[in-house]
């Protein structure tokens, strides 16, 4: 740790800090970079070591995420702020990637909802995400992962992690393995309506988990949507599952005893009155039929992919015990299976809030 942090701190003088470093600390629960809190004397500051397995183009990913802040900051939207490298780049490249960002102040963020207003305005900040983004030339810019929400191809992936069992994990996990390959036949939905034209692509987040928002500290409004990574051409279904994922869960996503584990379809139809709020005008019929099942496909895909990493060695998200993506995985399978079992509710819920 002692080690890491001086690296961080070594990285730190490629910047134009305003003041003194006076403490660096990790900081946040993100699964994939690594991030540290900066104090100095006068500011305060995110620095992040870049995932470069996940994202080995740092020059395109920093492009697309200076395009992007541009864009909403031309709108007068708060968004992430990037502090250039004393040489005027995005990022500085030493054996690893750096990023530093203003730190929003006075804001919060937070890894279950508190309350339902909290989950509201996260559900209206993100569909407004979306809408801000609506004129962004998707052209522009780089698909970050390829594939990303591409189930049936993560899908595939999975498969092949299960046929090289290269960890030997595989004899752990038999019930978790043999829920998704029964269930191979569901994930297409998405993919068959964006290749026949009844989904359109638009510019989405496509990780709109709960702590990829800052929430104002003082008045539970969102301030600004953060880990711009994944800013990519997407479906609006993506957006909207990944939220419901890990916000309308009743605990957290690596939760151990799954008995508290379940999914709450109040903090369904909340999260969904919010996100229609700012979208209800662009949704296609396609898509307001399918925003239930957003949900399940978001939920799948990610516990396909905790236990794909699992299955292969963890690999890809950052894990704190061995059995750590294995935990994740089967909170996603639960979750999903209830939100299968109860997708007429849900669609029900959407149906009333779209006449509404
Ligand atoms: P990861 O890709 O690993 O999830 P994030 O970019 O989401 O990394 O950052 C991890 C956490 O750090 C966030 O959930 C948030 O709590 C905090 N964070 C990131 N950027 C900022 C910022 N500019 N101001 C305040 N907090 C931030
Ligand atoms: C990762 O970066 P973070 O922790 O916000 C992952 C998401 C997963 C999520 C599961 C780039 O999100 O796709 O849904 O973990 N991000 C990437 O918690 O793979
Ligand atoms: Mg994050």
């Amino acid at each position: 740790m002692q080690e890491e942090l001086s690296i961080a701190r070594a990285a730190l003088t490629h910047f134009p800090l305003e003041g003194d470093p006076r403490t660096v600390a990790p900081y946040g629960e993100g699964h994939i970079n690594v991030t540290y809190l900066v104090v100095t004397d006068r500011k305060r500051y995110i620095l992040q070591k870049m995932n470069r397995n996940v994202f080995p183009d740092s020059d395109a990913l920093m492009q697309n995420i200076s395009r992007v802040t541009a864009h909403l900051e031309a709108k007068g939207i708060e968004t992430l702020h990037v502090v250039r490298t004393n040489s005027g780049e995005p990022y500085y490249r030493g054996e690893d990637a750096w990023r530093v960002y203003d730190f929003i102040e006075d804001t919060v963020t937070y890894q279950t909802a508190p309350d339902h207003r909290i989950f509201a305005a996260a559900a209206r900040a993100f569909g407004q995400f979306q809408r801000h983004l609506a004129d962004f030339e998707a052209g522009t810019l780089s698909d970050a992962i390829p594939h990303f929400h591409d189930t049936p191809h993560r899908f595939e992936a999975f498969c092949r992690a299960v046929e090289a069992d290269s960890c030997d994990r595989a004899k752990g996990a038999e019930a978790e393995i043999a829920f998704f390959l029964a269930r191979k036949d569901t994930f297409s939905r998405v993919r068959d309506g964006i290749a026949d034209g009844t989904i359109p692509l638009r510019v989405t987040h496509n990780d709109t988990k709960l702590n990829n928002i800052l929430m104002d500290a003082a008045t539970g409004e969102a301030r600004a949507v953060i880990d711009l990574d994944t800013v990519m051409p997407g479906s609006l279904l993506y957006d909207f599952g990944d939220a419901i994922r890990f916000g309308a869960s009743t605990a957290k996503e690596d939760e151990e005893d799954l008995s508290r584990v379940h999914f709450d379809i109040n903090l369904f139809r909340v999260y969904a009155e919010g996100y229609c709020d700012a979208v209800r005008d662009t949704l296609t019929p396609r898509e307001a039929e399918l925003m239930w099942y957003g949900a399940y496909l978001m939920t799948a895909e990610c516990g396909m992919r905790f236990l794909t990493d699992y299955l292969s060695g963890d690999t890809y998200f950052r894990t704190h015990y061995p059995t750590h993506n294995l935990v994740r995985a089967r909170t996603q399978i639960r979750l999903a299976s209830e939100m299968w079992d109860l997708q007429e509710e849900m669609q029900a819920v959407v149906s009333r809030i779209l006449k509404g």
